[in-house]
Order: structure tokens, then C-alpha cells, then sequence
């Protein structure tokens, strides 16, 4: 009965597991759903022993009855308490909601330096400053992940993903969402709240994923034709392995890059009929 009860709950509240915001918003519904429970048990309770009790019956004349003073205040100043009282706790608990957590123990390490960070109203900072910062840019119909590292002195510029962000545990993340057409919308349920992504503006969340594991999310605004196929993954690696990833990222990247030059070089060297000299 408790399990059912409890899975039945689990369907109509938000995701949540993967990340503290998202476990505190997931809190947050459930305290609100289960006082509007209580109140809609005893609307409704009331509203049917009514319906039977004073049901129409042949020859009995119901009492006339014009309004209740005492009862009539009572319920709008419970009413208002109730309303008073789930403001306080949302005010309450919205702070750690949008203000990211430290790091904890066994997170990545952060560069002290490097990338600049700097809170502001929208964005917001970790007590010590330290968050490993990603820039989530959605386009038709893929979401790129840029990585901290542009300033490297391998000069290849910052390494970036496509669809799978790949993120150390343990460690705070803060996304900077952007977009480089249309709006889209960032959403990975059990990771927290749903952002969108506009053109020329910058919208700020973090997450802190405590275990390894697989989150996948899909834009949430219809964006065009391919919105559909627009999903994403966040994939979080103990500290040691997401290291890893990037610098094999990093390689994959840099191959890329040979490539493409080596077929620029190609297309330089052909000379054919009709080619435009280059300005
Ligand atoms: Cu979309």
C-alpha cells in the first residue's frame, strides 16, 4: 500500500535525485501537494456528506439559511495563514535552490585561476567562488558543451561536446546558457529546473551530481522542425575519468582539426575552370 502510494506520488512530482536543487524543488511540491491534499479531502469530504445528508427528501422543508459571519471569516483567514505560511517556506527555501553548493570533498579539482568568474544577480557563485563553469549553447537541433580552456597553451582553444555533457562527480557545475538562433529550453529533470535558451542572453544554473550515473533531458520548447531530435545527456564520471575524457576529447578534437586542414590544403592546391581568386 506504501509502495504504491508512494509510486503513484513519484508520477506527478518532479524528478528528482540527481542533483540538490532538484531534490529541494521535488521537497518543495511534495509539502505544497500534500497540504492542497488534506484541503481538497476535506472540500470534497464536506461537499459530499452535504449532498447526502440534506439529499431532497418528499415532505421536509430544508432550513433557510443566510450566510455565517464567524465561519465565513474563519475559512478566509485560514485560507490566507495557509497561503502566508507556504510563501514563507518557498522564500525559505528558495536560496538553495538557486545558490550553488561548495564542491564537496572528492570533487574535481578547480583551477584557481584561468577562468574568470564573476557573480552577478543572474549568475550565481558558490560561497568559495569555485565552479567548474560549462557553456551550454543550443542551435537547430544539437546542444553543444564548451569546456574550460580556451587559455591553454596547446593552443587548441576550449574543448567542446555535442549532446553528452560529460561532468566530474561531486563537483559543482554552473551552465551558462546561450543560443545561436533560436529560443530553446535546457531541461534534465532529476538535474533541477528547466532554463531556456535565448539569443543574445545569458541564463545561469548549477548542479551538483553526487554518484556516477547517466541524466538525459531534451530540449523543452518547441524550436522547429527537429525539436524532437533534440535531446541531451549529462554523464557524470568520478574526478579521475572525466580528466580523462577531456584530454582524449581534446585529441579527438585536435585529429579533427589535422584533417580538415590537411582537405583545406587539397582544395587550395586545385585549379580548375571557373575558381575565383580568393579576396
Ligand atoms: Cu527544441
Amino acid at each position: 500500500m506504501g509502495h504504491v502510494l508512494h509510486s503513484t506520488l513519484a508520477f506527478f512530482t518532479p524528478q528528482s535525485g540527481g542533483s540538490p536543487n532538484a531534490n529541494r524543488i521535488d521537497s518543495l511540491y511534495k509539502i505544497v501537494l500534500y497540504i492542497a491534499l488534506v484541503i481538497f479531502v476535506i472540500v470534497e469530504g464536506g461537499l459530499a456528506y452535504a449532498l447526502i445528508r440534506f439529499r431532497k427528501r418528499k415532505g421536509v422543508v430544508p432550513a433557510q439559511i443566510h450566510g455565517n459571519t464567524r465561519l465565513e471569516v474563519g475559512w478566509t483567514v485560514a485560507a490566507a495563514l495557509i497561503l502566508v505560511g507556504l510563501a514563507v517556506l518557498t522564500f525559505a527555501k528558495l536560496s538553495s535552490i538557486q545558490n550553488p553548493p561548495n564542491s564537496g570533498p572528492g570533487g574535481a579539482e578547480l583551477a584557481d585561476s584561468g577562468e574568470l568568474l564573476y557573480a552577478s544577480a543572474e549568475r550565481r557563485l558558490p560561497p568559495n567562488g569555485r565552479a567548474l563553469n560549462i557553456a551550454v549553447i543550443g542551435r537547430q537541433y544539437i546542444w553543444q558543451f564548451v569546456y574550460p580552456g580556451a587559455s591553454e597553451p596547446d593552443g587548441l582553444g576550449a574543448p567542446y561536446s555535442y549532446q553528452e555533457l560529460v561532468v566530474p562527480t561531486k563537483t559543482t557545475v554552473n551552465l551558462d546558457i546561450v543560443s545561436s538562433d533560436v529560443v530553446h529550453s535546457w531541461w534534465i529533470p532529476k538535474l533541477g529546473g528547466k532554463f531556456q535558451a535565448v539569443p543574445g542572453y545569458h541564463n545561469y544554473t548549477w548542479f551538483k551530481i553526487p554518484n556516477p550515473g547517466v541524466f538525459k533531458g531534451q530540449c523543452a520548447i518547441l524550436c522547429g522542425r527537429g525539436h524532437a531530435r533534440m535531446i541531451a545527456t549529462v554523464r557524470a564520471l568520478a574526478p579521475a575519468q572525466f580528466e580523462a575524457w577531456l584530454a582524449k576529447q581534446k585529441e579527438l578534437i585536435k585529429a579533427a582539426n589535422r584533417e580538415a586542414q590537411i582537405a583545406r590544403t587539397k582544395l587550395g592546391a586545385q585549379v580548375g575552370a571557373g575558381q575565383v581568386e580568393s579576396p
